[in-house]
């Protein structure tokens, strides 16, 4: 969609030139990112924006009657009333879970708009889940009321059946580790990191020295020389790429790795479209 170009000539004879971005319609459409300029930790990467990336969530973990809580992993926003996470994001004994939209900066500064949080009505895990494996590790969060979308609050939107994303240097999302072993960042970091064909992910574990086995409902992203990965903190968030309409596609969900960043052990995350008949008979989202 081509923008409208306002050119402004100014009394002092610099020119400004303003993009008048098409509307985006985020009560209606997902994918969208309305604070961005452009319409149309993670390790290695940098901070984000304040409402950059409206479909992350953080899933938190509350104990003791709300007494105590703890920031356990991210989700990922597919409707008003749906979060995905990973299934080893599931609460501890006596514990429950609680899910915050639009957040950006978790020491409370930064943000011009406050976040949305719901608690969890129901923990739907993938009944093959296998945390020996990590097989299946998905879980849908259904929120105990619906939120209403926002600039800083909107849905992904789930790719196309057999879309294959092989080779496209997808983003990913979250408030995990800033590297293996170390510290948490306060504010959510973005880093880019190209999908892997399995095959070669295999080979690329096996280089490393580990036996573990690549599964087709499994998707790789990362580099052989590592660098950039997700970490410890960022499971269950988002693996992302822009359509060609400007809208974000989920790719995938962070689920696990060894250790963060290091070369040949790119990071391993669930395959959305392995899962949409998964995520629709539950959803009902298509
Ligand atoms: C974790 O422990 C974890 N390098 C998540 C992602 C990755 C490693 C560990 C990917 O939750």
């Amino acid at each position: 969609m081509p923008a409208t170009v306002a050119t402004t000539i100014t009394t002092t004879t610099a020119i400004t030139t303003t993009t008048t971005p098409k509307p985006v319609d985020y009560k209606n459409e997902c994918g969208v990112r309305p604070l961005m300029q452009k319409y149309g930790r993670i390790v290695g990467g940098k901070g984000a924006t304040f409402g950059a990336w409206p479909w992350q969530v953080l899933v938190r973990e509350s104990t003791w009657l709300g007494l105590f809580t703890k920031n356990k992993c991210g989700g990922v926003l597919l409707s008003n009333r749906y979060v995905v996470t990973a299934a080893h994001c599931q609460p501890g004994f006596l514990a429950n879970l609680v899910a915050v939209m639009g957040e950006f900066d978790l020491s409370g500064e930064l943000e011009s708009k406050r976040s949305i949080t719901r608690n969890v009505r129901r923990v739907v895990v993938h009944r093959g889940y296998d945390a020996a494996t990590f097989a299946n590790d998905l879980a849908l969060l259904e929120l105990e009321s619906p939120v209403q979308f926002d600039e800083h609050v909107v849905p992904i939107c789930l790719p196309r059946d057999n879309e294959d994303f092989t080779g496209r240097v997808a983003t990913v999302t979250g408030w995990g580790r800033l590297k293996y072993g170390g510290g948490v960042p306060s504010v959510l970091q973005e880093v880019q990191v190209p999908v892997i064909d399995n095959s070669v992910c295999q080979e690329m574990f096996l280089t490393a020295g580990h036996q573990k086995q690549i599964l087709s409902s499994f998707l790789c992203a990362g580099y052989a020389n590592g660098q950039k990965d997700s970490c410890e903190g960022d499971s269950g968030g988002p693996l992302m790429l822009e359509r060609p309409d400007g809208r974000w596609t989920l790719v995938g969900t962070v689920s696990h790795g060894i250790k963060c960043a290091a070369p040949y052990l790119p990071g391993v995350y669930m395959r959305t479209t392995y899962y949409k008949p998964w995520l629709k008979s539950i959803t009902g989202i298509k």
